[in-house]
Protein backbone atom coordinates (compact mmCIF):
# COMPACT_ATOMS: atom_id res chain seq x y z
CA UNK A 1 0.00 0.00 0.00
CA UNK A 2 1.37 3.69 -0.91
CA UNK A 3 0.10 6.75 1.35
CA UNK A 4 -0.26 9.51 -1.29
CA UNK A 5 -1.81 13.09 1.20
CA UNK A 6 -4.71 10.43 3.09
CA UNK A 7 -4.98 8.47 0.11
CA UNK A 8 -4.07 4.98 0.34
CA UNK A 9 -3.58 3.54 -3.40
CA UNK A 10 -3.46 -0.64 -3.21
CA UNK A 11 -0.56 -2.44 -5.01
CA UNK A 12 -3.01 -3.65 -7.97
CA UNK A 13 -3.88 -0.12 -8.55
CA UNK A 14 -0.46 1.60 -7.69
CA UNK A 15 1.51 -0.88 -10.52
CA UNK A 16 -1.30 -0.29 -12.99
CA UNK A 17 -0.87 3.18 -12.91
CA UNK A 18 3.32 2.83 -12.63
CA UNK A 19 2.59 0.60 -15.95
CA UNK A 20 0.19 3.37 -16.97
CA UNK A 21 -2.83 0.20 -17.49
CA UNK A 22 -6.18 1.11 -17.96
CA UNK A 23 -7.95 1.67 -14.61
CA UNK A 24 -11.82 2.22 -13.96
CA UNK A 25 -12.72 3.81 -10.76
CA UNK A 26 -16.33 2.57 -9.25
CA UNK A 27 -18.10 3.96 -6.21
CA UNK A 28 -19.22 2.51 -2.67
CA UNK A 29 -21.91 4.27 -2.25
CA UNK A 30 -24.32 2.46 -4.37
CA UNK A 31 -22.64 -0.71 -2.28
CA UNK A 32 -23.91 0.82 0.92
CA UNK A 33 -26.47 2.89 0.28
CA UNK A 34 -27.95 2.29 -2.73
CA UNK A 35 -28.76 -1.63 -3.60
CA UNK A 36 -29.87 -4.11 -0.79
CA UNK A 37 -28.32 -7.40 0.69
CA UNK A 38 -26.72 -9.45 -0.84
CA UNK A 39 -27.55 -7.84 -3.70
CA UNK A 40 -25.33 -5.23 -3.47
CA UNK A 41 -22.10 -7.57 -3.12
CA UNK A 42 -23.08 -9.24 -6.11
CA UNK A 43 -23.27 -6.58 -8.33
CA UNK A 44 -20.19 -5.12 -6.67
CA UNK A 45 -18.07 -8.26 -7.38
CA UNK A 46 -20.00 -8.52 -11.10
CA UNK A 47 -18.71 -5.07 -11.52
CA UNK A 48 -15.08 -5.56 -11.02
CA UNK A 49 -15.40 -8.68 -12.71
CA UNK A 50 -16.46 -6.77 -16.09
CA UNK A 51 -13.99 -4.17 -15.94
CA UNK A 52 -11.19 -7.46 -15.59
CA UNK A 53 -12.98 -9.15 -18.72
CA UNK A 54 -12.31 -6.29 -21.09
CA UNK A 55 -8.88 -5.58 -19.94
CA UNK A 56 -8.76 -2.91 -17.11
CA UNK A 57 -8.04 -2.79 -13.48
CA UNK A 58 -11.23 -1.58 -11.16
CA UNK A 59 -10.09 0.42 -8.26
CA UNK A 60 -13.59 0.81 -5.83
CA UNK A 61 -13.08 3.79 -3.89
CA UNK A 62 -14.02 3.94 0.26
CA UNK A 63 -13.03 5.42 3.40
CA UNK A 64 -11.59 3.10 5.19
CA UNK A 65 -10.10 4.01 8.49
CA UNK A 66 -10.03 7.35 7.77
CA UNK A 67 -8.08 6.75 4.94
CA UNK A 68 -9.50 7.68 0.82
CA UNK A 69 -8.76 4.02 -0.43
CA UNK A 70 -8.43 3.74 -4.27
CA UNK A 71 -9.18 -0.11 -4.87
CA UNK A 72 -10.90 -1.57 -1.97
CA UNK A 73 -9.77 -5.27 -1.19
CA UNK A 74 -12.69 -7.81 -1.19
CA UNK A 75 -12.85 -7.98 2.60
CA UNK A 76 -13.31 -4.19 2.19
CA UNK A 77 -15.90 -4.71 -0.04
CA UNK A 78 -17.68 -6.85 2.04
CA UNK A 79 -17.70 -4.54 5.12
CA UNK A 80 -19.22 -1.84 2.92
CA UNK A 81 -21.70 -4.38 1.69
CA UNK A 82 -22.59 -5.62 5.20
CA UNK A 83 -22.69 -2.44 7.05
CA UNK A 84 -20.32 -4.40 9.38
CA UNK A 85 -17.65 -1.74 10.33
CA UNK A 86 -15.13 -3.58 12.58
CA UNK A 87 -15.09 -2.18 16.35
CA UNK A 88 -18.81 -0.99 15.38
CA UNK A 89 -20.25 2.06 13.80
CA UNK A 90 -22.44 2.59 10.70
CA UNK A 91 -21.05 4.10 7.10
CA UNK A 92 -21.71 7.83 6.55
CA UNK A 93 -22.45 8.58 3.31
CA UNK A 94 -19.72 10.75 1.93
CA UNK A 95 -19.57 13.37 -0.76
CA UNK A 96 -17.04 16.20 -0.89
CA UNK A 97 -18.24 18.65 1.94
CA UNK A 98 -18.21 15.90 4.65
CA UNK A 99 -14.92 13.77 3.27
CA UNK A 100 -12.54 15.24 5.59
CA UNK A 101 -14.84 15.38 8.34
CA UNK A 102 -15.44 11.24 8.04
CA UNK A 103 -11.26 11.02 7.42
CA UNK A 104 -11.04 13.18 11.02
CA UNK A 105 -12.52 10.70 12.96
CA UNK A 106 -11.11 7.62 11.43
CA UNK A 107 -14.31 6.76 10.37
CA UNK A 108 -15.61 4.91 7.30
CA UNK A 109 -17.11 5.88 4.79
CA UNK A 110 -19.08 5.43 1.33
CA UNK A 111 -18.04 7.86 -1.52
CA UNK A 112 -20.82 9.41 -4.00
CA UNK A 113 -19.82 9.75 -7.47
CA UNK A 114 -18.85 13.42 -6.22
CA UNK A 115 -16.24 12.32 -3.41
CA UNK A 116 -15.36 9.45 -5.44
CA UNK A 117 -14.38 11.02 -8.85
CA UNK A 118 -12.16 13.63 -6.63
CA UNK A 119 -10.32 10.69 -4.31
CA UNK A 120 -9.56 9.03 -7.88
CA UNK A 121 -8.82 11.80 -10.15
CA UNK A 122 -6.11 12.90 -6.89
CA UNK A 123 -4.90 9.50 -6.92
CA UNK A 124 -4.13 9.72 -10.72
CA UNK A 125 -7.56 7.75 -12.64
CA UNK A 126 -8.91 9.44 -15.22
CA UNK A 127 -12.18 6.77 -16.27
CA UNK A 128 -15.07 6.45 -13.80
CA UNK A 129 -18.13 4.24 -13.68
CA UNK A 130 -21.59 4.51 -11.47
CA UNK A 131 -24.92 3.62 -11.89
CA UNK A 132 -26.89 6.75 -12.62
CA UNK A 133 -25.69 10.40 -11.61
CA UNK A 134 -27.44 12.53 -8.90
CA UNK A 135 -28.77 16.37 -10.16
CA UNK A 136 -31.68 18.40 -9.81
CA UNK A 137 -34.58 16.73 -7.23
CA UNK A 138 -37.49 17.18 -8.15
CA UNK A 139 -38.90 20.32 -6.15
CA UNK A 140 -35.84 22.16 -6.07
CA UNK A 141 -36.94 25.24 -6.55
CA UNK A 142 -38.49 25.11 -2.97
CA UNK A 143 -35.96 22.42 -1.02
CA UNK A 144 -32.40 23.25 -3.34
CA UNK A 145 -31.03 20.07 -3.49
CA UNK A 146 -29.10 19.69 -5.93
CA UNK A 147 -26.38 16.82 -6.28
CA UNK A 148 -22.57 17.76 -5.55
CA UNK A 149 -22.71 15.23 -8.12
CA UNK A 150 -22.98 17.74 -11.26
CA UNK A 151 -19.91 19.96 -8.87
CA UNK A 152 -17.87 17.62 -9.12
CA UNK A 153 -18.44 16.48 -12.90
CA UNK A 154 -17.95 20.13 -13.55
CA UNK A 155 -14.91 20.38 -11.75
CA UNK A 156 -12.84 17.13 -12.68
CA UNK A 157 -11.50 16.01 -16.49
CA UNK A 158 -12.61 12.88 -16.03
CA UNK A 159 -15.09 10.30 -17.92
CA UNK A 160 -17.63 9.47 -16.11
CA UNK A 161 -19.72 6.61 -17.68
CA UNK A 162 -23.34 6.19 -16.22
CA UNK A 163 -27.03 5.58 -17.36
CA UNK A 164 -28.33 8.84 -17.28
CA UNK A 165 -29.32 10.90 -14.22
CA UNK A 166 -31.40 8.75 -11.83
CA UNK A 167 -35.08 9.07 -12.87
CA UNK A 168 -36.07 9.94 -9.18
CA UNK A 169 -34.59 13.48 -10.02
CA UNK A 170 -35.91 16.44 -12.38
CA UNK A 171 -34.46 15.17 -15.87
CA UNK A 172 -34.96 18.27 -17.68
CA UNK A 173 -33.27 20.90 -15.31
CA UNK A 174 -30.39 18.09 -15.28
CA UNK A 175 -29.83 18.12 -18.65
CA UNK A 176 -30.26 21.67 -18.52
CA UNK A 177 -27.66 22.35 -15.96
CA UNK A 178 -25.21 19.92 -17.36
CA UNK A 179 -25.47 22.35 -20.22
CA UNK A 180 -24.88 24.96 -18.11
CA UNK A 181 -21.82 23.82 -16.46
CA UNK A 182 -20.60 22.86 -19.99
CA UNK A 183 -20.48 19.19 -19.53
CA UNK A 184 -20.65 17.36 -23.18
CA UNK A 185 -23.31 14.52 -22.57
CA UNK A 186 -22.56 11.67 -25.22
CA UNK A 187 -25.51 8.83 -25.64
CA UNK A 188 -23.34 5.70 -25.92
CA UNK A 189 -25.38 3.59 -28.67
CA UNK A 190 -28.59 5.90 -28.07
CA UNK A 191 -29.38 9.12 -29.91
CA UNK A 192 -31.09 10.42 -26.21
CA UNK A 193 -30.21 11.20 -22.80
CA UNK A 194 -31.35 7.80 -20.97
CA UNK A 195 -33.46 7.83 -17.97
CA UNK A 196 -31.64 5.02 -15.63
CA UNK A 197 -34.51 2.72 -15.26
CA UNK A 198 -35.62 3.49 -19.29
CA UNK A 199 -33.75 3.81 -22.14
CA UNK A 200 -35.36 6.86 -23.50
CA UNK A 201 -36.23 10.49 -21.58
CA UNK A 202 -36.68 12.90 -24.70
CA UNK A 203 -33.95 15.03 -23.98
CA UNK A 204 -30.97 15.44 -26.09
CA UNK A 205 -27.16 14.33 -26.23
CA UNK A 206 -24.81 16.46 -27.88
CA UNK A 207 -23.79 13.85 -29.30
CA UNK A 208 -24.39 10.04 -30.39
CA UNK A 209 -21.19 7.48 -30.25
CA UNK A 210 -21.18 3.83 -31.50
CA UNK A 211 -17.62 2.56 -30.24
CA UNK A 212 -15.79 3.94 -27.10
CA UNK A 213 -12.74 5.06 -29.41
CA UNK A 214 -15.19 7.50 -30.64
CA UNK A 215 -16.22 8.32 -26.59
CA UNK A 216 -12.40 8.41 -25.80
CA UNK A 217 -12.14 10.79 -28.83
CA UNK A 218 -14.87 13.59 -27.66
CA UNK A 219 -13.04 13.64 -24.21
CA UNK A 220 -9.31 14.06 -25.71
CA UNK A 221 -10.71 16.37 -27.85
CA UNK A 222 -12.60 18.45 -24.47
CA UNK A 223 -10.15 18.73 -22.73
CA UNK A 224 -7.46 19.43 -25.68
CA UNK A 225 -9.87 22.34 -26.36
CA UNK A 226 -9.57 24.08 -22.94
CA UNK A 227 -12.77 21.86 -20.97
CA UNK A 228 -11.83 21.74 -17.71
CA UNK A 229 -14.90 19.48 -17.05
CA UNK A 230 -15.51 15.73 -17.03
CA UNK A 231 -17.59 14.12 -20.16
CA UNK A 232 -20.40 12.11 -19.41
CA UNK A 233 -20.79 9.09 -21.59
CA UNK A 234 -24.83 8.02 -20.98
CA UNK A 235 -25.12 4.28 -21.82
CA UNK A 236 -28.80 3.21 -21.98
CA UNK A 237 -29.94 0.20 -19.55
CA UNK A 238 -29.59 -3.04 -21.39
CA UNK A 239 -33.28 -3.43 -23.11
CA UNK A 240 -34.05 -6.88 -21.68
CA UNK A 241 -33.71 -4.81 -18.18
CA UNK A 242 -35.55 -1.97 -19.14
CA UNK A 243 -38.97 -0.61 -17.36
CA UNK A 244 -41.83 0.86 -18.74
CA UNK A 245 -41.76 4.81 -18.23
CA UNK A 246 -44.92 5.10 -17.52
CA UNK A 247 -44.30 2.06 -14.67
CA UNK A 248 -41.34 3.71 -13.38
CA UNK A 249 -42.92 7.17 -13.00
CA UNK A 250 -46.17 6.26 -11.66
CA UNK A 251 -43.61 4.24 -8.43
CA UNK A 252 -41.36 8.06 -8.33
CA UNK A 253 -44.78 9.76 -7.32
CA UNK A 254 -45.68 7.57 -4.74
CA UNK A 255 -41.85 7.35 -3.59
CA UNK A 256 -41.65 11.31 -3.79
CA UNK A 257 -45.16 11.21 -1.87
CA UNK A 258 -43.64 8.83 0.63
CA UNK A 259 -40.75 10.67 1.30
CA UNK A 260 -42.58 14.09 1.95
CA UNK A 261 -44.76 12.26 4.45
CA UNK A 262 -41.87 10.88 6.47
CA UNK A 263 -40.30 14.36 6.14
CA UNK A 264 -36.89 12.78 4.57
CA UNK A 265 -34.29 14.91 3.40
CA UNK A 266 -30.81 15.65 2.26
CA UNK A 267 -28.17 13.13 1.87
CA UNK A 268 -31.03 10.17 2.98
CA UNK A 269 -33.28 11.30 0.52
CA UNK A 270 -31.63 9.61 -2.53
CA UNK A 271 -31.27 5.50 -0.84
CA UNK A 272 -34.78 6.41 0.42
CA UNK A 273 -36.17 6.90 -2.81
CA UNK A 274 -33.98 4.29 -4.38
CA UNK A 275 -35.64 2.08 -1.74
CA UNK A 276 -39.19 2.82 -2.50
CA UNK A 277 -39.10 2.49 -5.99
CA UNK A 278 -37.41 -1.47 -5.34
CA UNK A 279 -40.78 -1.62 -2.99
CA UNK A 280 -43.37 -0.58 -5.49
CA UNK A 281 -42.14 -2.16 -7.92
CA UNK A 282 -42.01 -5.40 -6.45
CA UNK A 283 -37.98 -5.07 -6.47
CA UNK A 284 -37.87 -4.76 -11.09
CA UNK A 285 -35.97 -1.80 -10.37
CA UNK A 286 -33.16 -3.71 -8.82
CA UNK A 287 -32.72 -5.67 -11.94
CA UNK A 288 -32.46 -2.85 -13.66
CA UNK A 289 -29.96 -1.37 -11.39
CA UNK A 290 -28.06 -3.83 -11.53
CA UNK A 291 -27.73 -4.19 -15.06
CA UNK A 292 -26.88 -0.94 -15.54
CA UNK A 293 -24.30 -0.59 -13.64
CA UNK A 294 -22.01 -4.18 -14.87
CA UNK A 295 -22.52 -2.80 -18.29
CA UNK A 296 -21.66 0.90 -17.24
CA UNK A 297 -18.03 -0.97 -15.88
CA UNK A 298 -17.67 -2.87 -19.00
CA UNK A 299 -18.10 0.63 -21.16
CA UNK A 300 -15.70 2.44 -18.76
CA UNK A 301 -13.12 -0.23 -19.33
CA UNK A 302 -13.34 -0.07 -22.77
CA UNK A 303 -12.74 3.74 -22.75
CA UNK A 304 -10.40 3.48 -20.26
CA UNK A 305 -8.72 0.91 -22.96
CA UNK A 306 -9.03 3.48 -25.56
CA UNK A 307 -8.03 6.62 -23.89
CA UNK A 308 -4.51 5.29 -23.16
CA UNK A 309 -3.90 6.63 -27.06
CA UNK A 310 -4.35 10.35 -25.92
CA UNK A 311 -2.40 10.22 -22.76
N1 LIG B 1 -26.38 5.30 -8.78
C1 LIG B 1 -27.05 4.17 -8.40
N2 LIG B 1 -27.34 4.03 -7.07
C2 LIG B 1 -26.89 4.93 -6.11
C3 LIG B 1 -26.17 6.11 -6.52
C4 LIG B 1 -25.96 6.22 -7.87
O1 LIG B 1 -27.42 3.35 -9.25
O2 LIG B 1 -27.12 4.72 -4.93
C5 LIG B 1 -25.66 7.10 -5.49
C6 LIG B 1 -24.36 7.71 -6.02
O3 LIG B 1 -23.37 7.51 -5.06
C7 LIG B 1 -24.67 9.17 -6.20
C8 LIG B 1 -25.64 9.41 -5.08
O4 LIG B 1 -23.52 9.98 -6.14
O5 LIG B 1 -26.48 8.25 -5.19
C9 LIG B 1 -26.35 10.73 -5.22
O6 LIG B 1 -26.82 11.15 -3.98
P1 LIG B 1 -27.35 12.67 -3.77
O7 LIG B 1 -28.57 12.79 -4.63
O8 LIG B 1 -27.64 12.77 -2.30
O9 LIG B 1 -26.24 13.59 -4.19
MN1 LIG C 1 -28.87 16.20 -2.00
Amino acid sequence: MKNVRGIRIANGVANALFERRPIVALESTVIAHGLPKPLNIETARACEQAVIAEGAVPATVGIVDGAAVIGLSEEEIEVFADASVPGGGSIEKVNPSNLAAVMVRCAWGATTVAATMGIAFEGGLRVFSTGGIGGVHRGANESFDISADLTALANMPMVCVCAGAKAILDLPKTRELLETLGIPVVGYGTEEFPAFYSRASGLEVDISVATADEAAEVAALHWQSGGRTAVLVCAPVPAQFELSANEVERAIRQAIEEAKRSEVRGKALTPFLLSQMERLTGGSTLEANRALLVNNAGVAARIAKSLKRFM
